[in-house]
C-alpha cells in the first residue's frame, strides 16, 4: 500500500502522508506527494489542495537513511519546486514538528497552518548539512533574516505562537480539528490569485546582521564547518535573485553532505538512538512501574540526581544522616530551580511544582515506599556495601537498587544483598542536572526488566543512557585513565601542561586533560598525605594546588578564574625530571595525539573485546555526552575509522604500547569499527 494516499473533500484534495515514526520524507513518501500534486492540478473540479501526515508528527525532515545513497527521484528540491508551481494553492496542515525537508515542504506550500502544539525548525546543522531543499532561501524571505539564522545556523526549533508571530503560519487550528481547519482555510482562499509563493516574497534586512550573528556565536560554533554555511546561504539569499541563492545552496549541501564532519555528525544521531536499545532484551519485556525514587545523599551529586526526577514530575524521597546537610542540598536545589526561572526557562509556578515533589528526610526507612533507589554516596566499597545492605532490609520487594558509583565493582555492591538481580549502577556525570549522558551498568545478575526499566526512564529524564557492562571506570572513565597517564609521561619527557591542552582544545575538546584535572580538583583520589610525594601530583596537592577551586593548580588563576601557565609548576615538573633522569626531548602535536588519544582507543576496543560495551557507536554516545568529544568527530571509534585503524596501530606501535587484539584484526582486515 503506497504511505501517501489523497481524499477529496468536495472541492478539496486532501493529501495524506502515513510513514511511521515520524513520516520521513523517503523516495516512497516523495514520490505519493508528487503524484498526489499531480492529481490535484490536473483535476479542474479541484479548487486548493492541503498536505498533511497521519501519525505523530508532521514530516520530521528528509529521511536520513538515505543519506550516502543514490538518491530516486523525484529529489526534495525539485519536489519543493513542484509544490510551489503548482498554480493552485496549497495549505502545509503541521502538527508535531515540522523539520528539516518538512519545514521546506512547510515553506514551499502557498500557506501553513498549525495546530497550537506544533514545532518549527531547520535542524539540519546538528547533522553537519543546511536546509538543502530551499529552505535557506524561503525561510529568510518569509520569517525575516535573524529568525532564519536562529533556525538554521543553530538548529533552534520554535513553537507555533512564535512562528505565527514571525509570518511563518497563516492561521492557527483547533488542536484536535486540523484537518477540518485546513480544509475550511483552503477553501477560504482558494480564488485567491496569484497564489502567494514563498520564493518571490521581497526580503529586507539589515546587512550588519551577519557579522553581528557570526561573532556573537563564534565560540558555540568553533571547529564546526555547517553554521558557517548556513549563514552563507542566507547572507546569499539577501544578496542574489531566489534562482541563484538557490543553486549556491545547492552546492553548499553537497560539500557538506559529502565530508566527513556531516558522516560524523549523522553517525551520532542514530547511535544514540541505538544506544537506548538492549540486545538480548526482548524490546516488548514487562516494564516495572517507577511512581517515587528514592535518593540517598543530598550532597552535589545527590541533589542534582534528584533534580532529573523533580523535573519530569517524579516524586523523590532523598535521604541524608544529618539535618544541616539535608536542609543545605534542599536549598541548593532550590537555588538552582530558581536561577533557571529567572533566566526565563522555567515559570516561578514550575519551581513550586518541582519542589513540591520533594520529601527530605533522615529516616531511611522512608525508602520503603521507592520503586527505584539510588545511592550517592562516599565512593569506598566499605560504605557502599553497608548501604546497600541495609537498603535490603528496607526497600520493598520488585525496588530496583542502584549506584551511582563511577568505579567500583557493581557485582560486588550488588553481592551485599539478597537480590542481586534487582541491582544495577546509575553512573550520571557531574553537574548530574545538566550533563545528558547516563552510563547504566549491568552487573551479572541483573535482570533485563530491571535494565530495560532504567533504560526507558533514562529517557523520560531526558538523558542519553548507555548500556556498559563491570569493569573499572566502566566505558567512560576507563578510557580517560590512558589518556592521563600518558599525558603525565609527556610532562616528563618535555612538554607542558599549556602544549598538551592546546592540542586537546585544537582538536575540538572543552578542555585539555590538565585544565579538567583542575576543574574536578587536583586532589580528588589523592591520599591526603603531604609528606608522601611520590608523583607530580602529590607535590601539587602538598602545596595545596587542588586547582580552580584554590586559585592554583596546574595553572594559576585570577579572581575571575582565568588561567595561565604557572612558574611554580614549571619548577615542580623540572624537579621531577632531573629527579627521575628521564631523557628530555621535543614534544611535537602528532605525538601528543598518538600517545594521549589513540591509546583511548585501543582501551575502547578492549572495551569490546570483553563485552563491556555492546557496540562501537555506544563507546562514542559516551565520549559525544560525558566528556564533550567535537561531535564533528563522530566519537573516538568513529574518529579512529575517518583515521584509519591502520595508522592507529601503527602509532601505538610506534611508541610500544600493547595493542588490543580486536584493534589490530579490524586494522588488518581493513574493517572499520562503526
Ligand atoms: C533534511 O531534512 C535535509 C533536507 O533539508 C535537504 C534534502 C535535500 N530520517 O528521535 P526518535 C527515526 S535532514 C530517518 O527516537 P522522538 C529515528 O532514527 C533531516 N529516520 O523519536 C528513530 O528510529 P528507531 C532534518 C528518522 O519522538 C525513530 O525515527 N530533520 C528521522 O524522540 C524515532 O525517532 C531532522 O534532523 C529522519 N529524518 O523524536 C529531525 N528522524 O526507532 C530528526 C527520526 O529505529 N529527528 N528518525 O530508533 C528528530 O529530531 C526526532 O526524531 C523527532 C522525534 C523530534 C522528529
Amino acid at each position: 500500500m503506497s504511505v501517501v494516499r489523497t481524499e477529496r473533500h468536495d472541492d478539496i484534495l486532501v493529501i495524506i502522508s502515513d510513514n511511521p515514526p515520524v513520516n520521513a520524507l523517503s523516495a516512497a513518501v516523495r514520490q505519493g506527494l508528487e503524484a498526489g500534486i499531480k492529481e490535484g492540478v490536473a483535476d479542474d473540479s479541484i479548487a486548493a489542495m492541503v498536505i498533511r501526515c497521519d501519525g505523530k508528527t508532521f514530516f520530521a525532515g528528509a529521511d536520513i537513511s538515505e543519506f550516502g545513497k543514490p538518491m530516486q527521484e523525484p529529489i526534495l528540491p525539485i519536489l519543493v519546486d513542484m509544490i510551489e508551481a503548482a498554480g493552485k494553492p496549497v495549505v502545509a496542515a503541521v502538527h508535531g514538528t515540522a523539520l528539516g525537508g518538512g519545514c521546506e515542504v512547510a515553506l514551499a506550500s502557498h500557506y501553513r497552518i498549525a495546530v497550537p502544539s506544533a514545532k518549527f525548525g531547520t535542524p539540519e546543522v546538528k547533522l553537519g548539512i543546511l536546509p538543502g531543499a530551499g529552505g535557506t532561501q524561503r525561510l529568510p524571505r518569509v520569517a525575516g533574516v535573524e529568525l532564519a539564522l536562529e533556525m538554521t545556523a543553530k538548529g533552534t526549533m520554535i513553537p507555533a505562537n512564535r512562528a505565527r508571530d514571525a509570518g511563518l503560519i497563516d492561521r492557527l487550528a483547533g488542536e484536535d480539528s486540523l484537518e477540518k481547519d485546513a480544509i475550511a482555510f483552503a477553501r477560504e482562499i482558494s480564488g485567491i490569485r496569484p497564489v502567494p509563493k514563498s520564493s518571490e516574497k521581497p526580503l529586507t534586512h539589515d546587512p550588519a546582521v551577519f557579522e553581528q550573528f557570526r561573532k556573537a556565536n563564534a565560540r558555540r560554533f568553533r571547529g564546526y564547518e555547517a553554521p558557517e554555511a548556513n549563514i552563507a546561504c542566507v547572507e546569499k539569499a539577501t544578496q542574489t535573485p531566489y534562482e541563484e541563492g538557490v543553486q549556491f545552496e545547492r552546492m553548499q549541501f553537497m560539500k557538506l553532505i559529502m565530508g566527513v564532519q556531516s558522516a560524523a555528525q549523522r553517525h551520532i544521531f542514530f547511535a544514540e538512538r541505538k544506544a537506548s536499545k538492549i540486545d538480548d532484551v526482548p524490546a516488548d519485556i514487562k516494564l516495572r512501574p517507577i511512581k517515587r525514587v528514592g535518593v540517598i545523599g543530598a550532597g552535589t551529586m545527590g541533589g542534582g540526581i534528584t533534580m532529573n526526577f523533580l523535573s519530569a514530575g517524579i516524586p523523590v524521597t532523598i535521604v541524608e544522616m544529618q539535618q544541616e546537610a539535608l536542609d543545605r542540598g534542599t536549598a541548593i536545589m532550590r537555588k538552582n530551580y530558581e536561577a533557571t526561572a529567572a533566566k526565563g526557562r522555567i515559570t516561578a509556578e514550575q519551581v513550586e511544582q518541582a519542589m513540591g515533589l520533594l520529601k527530605p528526610t533522615l529516616d531511611m526507612n522512608d525508602l520503603a515506599e521507592c520503586d527505584l533507589i539510588i545511592e550517592a554516596v562516599y565512593e569506598n566499597m566499605d560504605v557502599k556495601k553497608e548501604v546497600f545492605g541495609k537498603l535490603d532490609k528496607i526497600a520493598k520487594p520488585g525496588a530496583i537498587l542502584a549506584s551511582n558509583t563511577s568505579f567500583l565493582d557493581v557485582n560486588e555492591i550488588a553481592a551485599s544483598t539478597s537480590r542481586p538481580e534487582d541491582v544495577l549502577g546509575m553512573h550520571f556525570f557531574s553537574p548530574a542536572n545538566v550533563m545528558k549522558l547516563l552510563e547504566v551498568v549491568r552487573g551479572d545478575k541483573t535482570a533485563g526488566d530491571v535494565l530495560a526499566t532504567v533504560m526507558a526512564l533514562a529517557k523520560k529524564i531526558r538523558k542519553v543512557a548507555v548500556v556498559a557492562g563491570v569493569c573499572h571506570g566502566f566505558i567512560g572513565n576507563r578510557m580517560l585513565e590512558p589518556r592521563q597517564v600518558e599525558a603525565m609521561k609527556l610532562l616528563m619527557e618535555g612538554a607542558t601542561p599549556e602544549q598538551i591542552d592546546k592540542v586537546h582544545v585544537d582538536f575540538g575538546m572543552p578542555m585539555g586533560p590538565f585544565q579538567m584535572s583542575d576543574l574536578a580538583g587536583v586532589d580528588i583520589g589523592w591520599h591526603r598525605d603531604p609528606n608522601r610525594i611520590e608523583n607530580i601530583r602529590d607535590a601539587l596537592c602538598a602545596e595545596e594546588r587542588w586547582g580552580q577551586k584554590k586559585k592554583a593548580g596546574w595553572y594559576d588563576y585570577d579572581d575571575k578564574r582565568n588561567p595561565s601557565p604557572s612558574p611554580r609548576v614549571a619548577e615542580i615538573i623540572e624537579e621531577f625530571r632531573k629527579k627521575s633522569g628521564a631523557a628530555q626531548h621535543e614534544v611535537t602535536t602528532e605525538e601528543i595525539i598518538e600517545r594521549t588519544l589513540y591509546p583511548m582507543v585501543n582501551e575502547g576496543a578492549r572495551i569490546l573485546e570483553e563485552g563491556k560495551a555492546q557496540r562501537a557507536s555506544d563507546i562514542d554516545v559516551v565520549w559525544i555526552y560525558g566528556y564533550g568529544w567535537p561531535p564533528y568527530r563522530g566519537g573516538p571509534m568513529f574518529w579512529a575509522d575517518t583515521e584509519g585503524l591502520k595508522k592507529i596501530v601503527a602509532g601505538l606501535e610506534k611508541h610500544g604500547f600493547k595493542i588490543s587484539a580486536l584493534l589490530k584484526e579490524k586494522a588488518e582486515k581493513g574493517e572499520r569499527f562503526t
